[in-house]
């Protein structure tokens, strides 16, 4: 026992004194980069409030992109709300939407936490990133109970909703995070640099190539918002959304659009909310929209109702519904080519031809949108769009 244990001494310090050599050599003779690391990860200028210098840029990535000069880039570009932990789901999504989309555009990437991102997350995703990644520290008076919420019904909500086993029914953190995608994620002083935005969750998949530029898509036909997945919300986390939408709507006419899309939310003319949403995992938006007063007005009225606390309200339907009624239907777009799956759900282009064209590896079998459950049957007929080719046959 003695004599194993000294033994194991000596090993242990021929191993050290092996590394250390080795250390030296490739220090002093190997042809590798010295200030490796730092190369990577500059200083990240902060202001007293802790927010990332918009204007900081990553050696690596600053200058002009190879590819696609920036006067071809349309003023954009991708966000992702994310914490620490969250890396290497989020490093998936960005490998997916650079090898199908950005290798060739070189959009930035704005990342926004409720606490600093560190130094690991920086490196992973500046590394992965062909455009100029900048990093938000979000503001406390946007992630926080609003001096008008009672904090003790709220907390009685949440064990509620535990024991009726509601999804992030008992998760205070799901609450701030969907109030911030709700209204203010758009207002961070990082976004205001831009006019267009694509969200960008973890662990994302893309199945084809995306062969042309959804931004400019947008700015081009004045879209405003777009979607490729909807469905119907989960009832026991918006019980009373529609109460506090027909309030805005009464008090705030002259926001609501004329050829708005009551229909898609709607089965009885706005009376009742259908449940219908798009799903805003993914979004392309037009970031100018969600700074208007009108949807300002429309978040600070929903916000004051109190339901991101006292439900569960859930972004999808907050910015579904106010893209249903504050837009123009021609404003909203879907976007068949764009191949997505976030999990449970797969939207694979409708029409053979555009699966072979943009070499798609989706199972059209999986895909969501003629389902039963999917409410996009539901926006091609109220914009009188035919359904994509191939529709009938793929519809089983
Ligand atoms: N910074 C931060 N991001 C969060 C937090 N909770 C969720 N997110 C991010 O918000 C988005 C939605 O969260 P996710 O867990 O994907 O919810 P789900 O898609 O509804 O299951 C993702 O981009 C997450 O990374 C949080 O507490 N802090
Ligand atoms: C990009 O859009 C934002 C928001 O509309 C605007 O403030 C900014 O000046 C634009 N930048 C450029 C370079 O056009
Ligand atoms: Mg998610």
């Amino acid at each position: 026992m003695s004599s194993g244990s000294s033994r194991y001494v000596r090993y242990l310090l021929f191993a050290v004194f092996a590394l250390a050599v080795l250390a030296f050599i490739s220090r002093s003779s190997l042809p590798l980069p010295t200030n490796y690391e730092s190369n990577i990860i500059p200083q990240t200028p902060q202001d007293s409030k802790g927010s990332v210098d918009p204007s900081y840029q990553t050696p690596a990535n600053s200058g002009p992109p190879a590819l696609t000069p920036s006067g071809e880039r349309v003023n954009a570009t991708f966000v992702t709300l994310a914490r620490n932990q969250d890396v290497w789901e989020i490093a998936k999504s960005i490998r997916e939407v650079e090898d199908r989309f950005n290798r060739n555009y070189h959009y930035d990437w704005v990342f926004l936490n409720d606490k600093p991102f560190d130094d690991e997350f920086k490196k992973i995703t500046t590394a992965l990133v062909s455009g100029t990644t900048h990093y938000g520290l979000i503001p406390k008076e946007h992630w926080s109970y609003p001096e008008w919420i009672d904090q003790d019904k709220a907390k009685a909500v949440r064990e509620d909703m535990k024991a009726r086993k509601i999804i992030y029914g008992d998760s205070e953190s799901y609450r701030h995070m969907c109030r911030y995608e709700s209204g203010f994620f758009f207002r961070h002083e990082l976004m205001l640099n831009y006019r267009y935005y694509w969200r960008v969750e973890p662990s994302i998949q893309l199945f084809c190539d995306i062969s042309f530029d959804p931004f400019r898509y947008m700015m081009e036909n004045k879209k405003k918002y777009s979607f490729v997945l909807s469905l119907y919300e989960y009832y026991e986390t918006i019980p009373t959304l529609w109460n506090s939408v027909k309030k805005f709507m009464k008090t705030n006419p002259e926001y609501i659009a004329e050829g708005n899309s009551m229909g898609f939310l709607s089965d009885d003319g706005g009376e009742t909310y259908n449940k219908c949403h798009f799903w805003s995992n993914f979004e392309v938006g037009d970031l100018d929209w969600l700074r208007s007063d009108a949807y300002i007005n429309y978040f600070d009225s929903l916000d004051r109702d109190g339901g991101f606390f006292y439900e569960r309200w859930g972004d999808a339907p907050v910015h579904s519904i106010a893209a249903g009624l504050l837009l123009k239907k021609e404003e909203v777009h879907f976007f068949n080519e764009i191949a997505y799956y976030h999990v449970p759900f797969t939207h694979c282009p409708t029409g053979e031809q555009t699966r072979l064209d943009l070499k798609c590896h989706c199972n059209p079998a999986d895909n969501f949108d003629w389902k039963g459950y999917s409410c996009t049957s539901r926006y091609f007929h109220i914009n009188n769009i035919p359904k994509p080719e191939g529709y009938e046959k793929e519809t089983k």
